[in-house]
C-alpha cells in the first residue's frame, strides 16, 4: 500500500503537453495514414524517440521490443501500433520499479528521516513543502528542517512552505552548520514523537567537492541521533535538464547512496521524455514528479498513469 497516492490525471495531461507535442504528436504523424507499419516507419520512429530525450540505448530497447511485439500481432493498424508502443514504454519504466512498502517502513521507524538533495534550483525546497503537505494529509506528524544555511532567503522560503503545509519547522541561522540543523530537527522529532522528518539542503553542484563532502557529514551527524537515519535520500532533478538528469544522478550517487528520485517541473518542459532514460539507466526508482508550483502539484510516479497521460487520447493500454 502506498502511503499517499496523489495522481491528478488531468493536471498530469496538461502538464505534459509540451513533451506530448515533441514525442506523441510526431509519432502520430509518422504512423497515421500508413496501411501497415513497415521497417522504414520503425526507423522513423526510432529517430523520433532518440530526438525526444529518451536516449539512444533506451530507444533501441523500445524499438526492438516493438518490432518483436508487432511480429506476433496480426493487427498493425495505427491504433494498435500506438498501444504496442505505449505498452513497451510502460515496461521500460516498470523494469526498475521498487516494491518497498512506504507505509510499513514509516511505521517501523519513528521518526522516518528523509534527506532532500540536488543541484541549485532543482525544486528541493518546493518539494519539501509538497511532501510535508502530503504526509500530514495522510495523518502523520511531520517536522521539516532547514539545513540550507547557505542561501540567505532559504529559511524564509521553507518557513512559508511549513505554514502552507501546516507542519512544524526547525529553522537555521544563516552561515551555521547544516549538519547541526539536521541534528536538531531529528532530536526534536524524537522528543515530540513525530512520524516523519524531511530535511531540506542547499543546492550543490557535484563538481564542488567540499559541498559534496558536506552531504556525507550531514548524514554522519544525522545517524548520531537515530542510527538508521536517513531512511531515504531523495535526489531532486529539474525535468528541464533532460538527459542531464542521468548524469546528475550518477554524480550524486558517487558521494551518497540515493534511494529515490523526484523529477520536478514536468509541466512546461518538452524534455519529459528523459524520464524513460532515467528509469532505464538508473537502479534508483522515480518516486514522485512535480507538475506545478502549487502544494498539490507533487504526484506519485506511476508508470502506467504517466504513459497514459503522455499519450492522452491515442490508443489504449493493456490492463
Ligand atoms: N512549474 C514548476 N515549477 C516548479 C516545480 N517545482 C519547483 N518549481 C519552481 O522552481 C523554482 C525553484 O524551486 P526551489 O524549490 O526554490 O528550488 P531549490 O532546489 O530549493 O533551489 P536552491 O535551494 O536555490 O538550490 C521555484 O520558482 C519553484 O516554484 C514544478 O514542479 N513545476
Ligand atoms: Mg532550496
Amino acid at each position: 500500500m502506498k502511503l499517499f497516492k496523489n495522481i491528478n490525471i488531468d493536471k498530469l495531461k496538461s502538464g505534459l503537453s509540451k513533451t506530448r507535442e515533441k514525442v506523441v504528436n510526431k509519432i502520430s504523424e509518422t504512423i497515421s495514414g500508413k496501411a501497415k507499419l513497415d521497417e522504414a516507419t520503425l526507423e522513423e520512429l526510432e529517430e523520433i524517440l532518440i530526438s525526444s530525450d529518451i536516449g539512444f540505448d533506451t530507444t533501441e530497447r523500445i524499438i526492438e521490443r516493438t518490432r518483436i511485439s508487432l511480429k506476433s500481432e496480426g493487427d498493425r493498424s495505427t491504433l494498435n501500433v500506438f498501444t504496442i508502443i505505449q505498452n513497451e514504454l510502460v515496461k521500460s519504466l516498470n523494469d526498475h520499479i521498487e516494491l518497498k512498502d512506504e507505509f510499513e517502513e514509516i511505521e517501523k521507524y519513528k521518526p522516518y528521516v528523509i534527506l532532500i538533495v540536488g543541484v541549485n534550483g532543482a525544486g528541493k525546497t518546493t518539494t519539501v513543502g509538497k511532501l510535508a503537505h502530503n504526509y500530514r494529509k495522510a495523518g502523520l506528524k511531520v517536522l521539516i528542517g532547514s539545513a540550507d544555511t547557505f542561501r540567505a532567503a532559504a529559511n524564509e522560503q521553507l518557513e512559508i512552505w511549513a505554514k502552507r503545509a501546516g507542519v512544524e519547522i526547525i529553522q537555521s541561522v544563516s552561515g551555521s552548520d547544516p549538519s547541526s540543523v539536521a541534528f536538531d530537527t531529528i532530536q526534536t522529532a524524537k522528543n515530540e514523537n513525530a512520524d516523519v522528518v524531511i530535511i531540506d539542503t542547499a543546492g550543490r553542484l557535484h563538481t564542488k567537492n567540499n559541498l559534496m563532502e558536506e552531504l556525507k557529514k550531514i548524514k554522519r551527524v544525522m545517524s548520531k541521533v537515530v542510527d538508521y537515519a536517513p531512511n531515504e535520500t531523495f535526489l531532486v532533478l529539474d525535468g528541464n535538464t533532460g538527459q542531464n538528469m542521468v548524469f546528475q544522478a550518477n554524480e550524486f550517487s558517487k558521494f551518497t547512496e540515493l534511494t529515490g528520485l523526484i523529477v520536478t517541473k514536468l509541466d512546461g518542459t518538452a524534455k519529459g521524455g528523459a524520464i524513460f532514460q532515467v528509469c532505464s539507466e538508473q537502479k534508483i526508482p522515480i518516486k514522485y514528479i512535480g507538475v506545478g508550483e502549487g502544494i498539490e502539484d507533487l504526484q506519485t510516479f506511476e508508470p502506467k498513469e504517466f504513459v497514459k497521460a503522455l499519450f492522452a487520447h491515442n490508443g489504449t493500454l493493456d490492463e
